[in-house]
């Protein structure tokens, strides 16, 4: 059976099983009666044809029969879904936010992850926070899947995860070029572990280690924010302008709409993060980087630059 690991999993693959079942019992005997009367009623064998005129028996089986199945489709389809639309009250409530093209999750007590950590058997609620375009929230192995809308009210799902392990999270809406590159993962603990990580005031902080390279940390800080998903590192043009080669340099940017040079330095990086509209790029468009501001410290910003610096050696 397909991997599964919530309580959703037994309604849905319930309800799927019933109409691919009812949908091959049909495949197989409508091919066999179609073979059989290609065989009975061909021109040697059935010379002349009968001419068959209505039959109110007839038409009344091949209606009353599908109208009963496809009720019974709907009725176990209805079943499975109920639940889904019905969060509990009770609860551990998580926000994922969505952007182009990165998730990320944010607890109750403020802790914030690129992977959605869950305790098992415990309900638990996702807010969904689409910050720019349509995504979709979607868990095969747990047989969810929501859109995401800017802006709209009470936009939610649930789960409860019943086996502990990784599994995948996808975005299931196409949300433009990086699309496919939009996943993650949840992980499901023990509950006591996951409330232990929860608490865990380290893990609230960036650890560095004294000798730690700084430019590692910003590569580090770029692939978990998902800055690469719009900036190559390759001198190739995507969303946005490529990393390589350009720190120190003088760049041309739009400001209020007048053109001016601006020194791509430390303070230029952190006002793209910052303030990503504040200049734009000359050759890119505005309103396709948001901006970072409380999701980025000052310090993971130093980070980011040393790394930026170290693309130039
Ligand atoms: C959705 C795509 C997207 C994402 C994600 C994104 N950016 Fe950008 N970024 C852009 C675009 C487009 C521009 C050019 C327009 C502008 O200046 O706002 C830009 C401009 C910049 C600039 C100025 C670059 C230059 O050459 O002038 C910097 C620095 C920057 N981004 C850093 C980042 C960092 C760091 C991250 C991750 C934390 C990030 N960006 C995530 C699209 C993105
Ligand atoms: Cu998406």
């Amino acid at each position: 059976m397909i991997l599964g690991a919530s309580t959703f999993v037994e309604g849905v693959d319930f309800a799927f099983m019933f109409i691919l079942g009812i949908a091959f019992f049909f495949l197989i005997s409508i091919t066999a009666v179609m073979i059989f009367f290609i065989y009975r009623y061909n021109k040697k064998r059935n010379p002349k044809a009968t001419q068959v005129k209505d039959s109110t028996t007839l038409e009344i089986t091949w209606t009353v029969i599908p109208l009963i199945l496809v009720m019974g489709m709907f009725y176990y389809g209805y079943v499975g879904w109920i639940p889904m639309k019905k969060p509990p009250e009770e609860g551990v409530t998580i926000t994922s936010h969505a952007r182009m093209w990165s998730f990320s999750f944010e607890y109750e007590n403020g802790r914030v992850s690129d992977k959605l950590y869950v305790p098992v058997d415990t309900a638990v609620i996702i807010n969904l926070n689409a910050m720019d375009v349509l995504h979709a929230f979607y868990i095969p192995a747990f047989r969810i899947k929501e859109d995401m809308v800017p802006g709209l009210a009470n936009n939610r799902t649930w789960f409860e995860a019943t086996k502990t392990g990784s599994y995948s999270v996808f975005c299931a809406e196409y949300c433009g070029l990086q699309h496919s590159y939009m996943l993650s993962e949840v992980v499901v603990m023990e509950q006591d572990e996951f409330w232990e990580w929860y608490h865990d005031p380290d893990a609230m902080t960036l650890e560095v280690p004294d000798d730690a390279d700084p430019a590692i940390l910003g590569r580090q800080i770029i692939s978990s924010k998902g800055c690469t998903a719009c900036h190559s590192l390759d001198g190739s043009s995507l969303v946005g302008p490529t990393f390589a080669g350009r720190y120190g340099e003088t760049i041309t940017v739009i400001t209020d709409g007048q053109e001016r040079e601006v020194l791509y330095d430390e303070e230029y990086v952190k006002r793209s993060i910052y303030d990503p509209d504040y200049d734009i790029t000359e050759g890119f468009r505005p309103g396709q980087m948001l901006s970072y501001e409380g999701e980025i410290s000052e310090e993971e910003i130093e980070f980011i630059v040393a790394f930026l610096e170290s693309l130039n050696e």
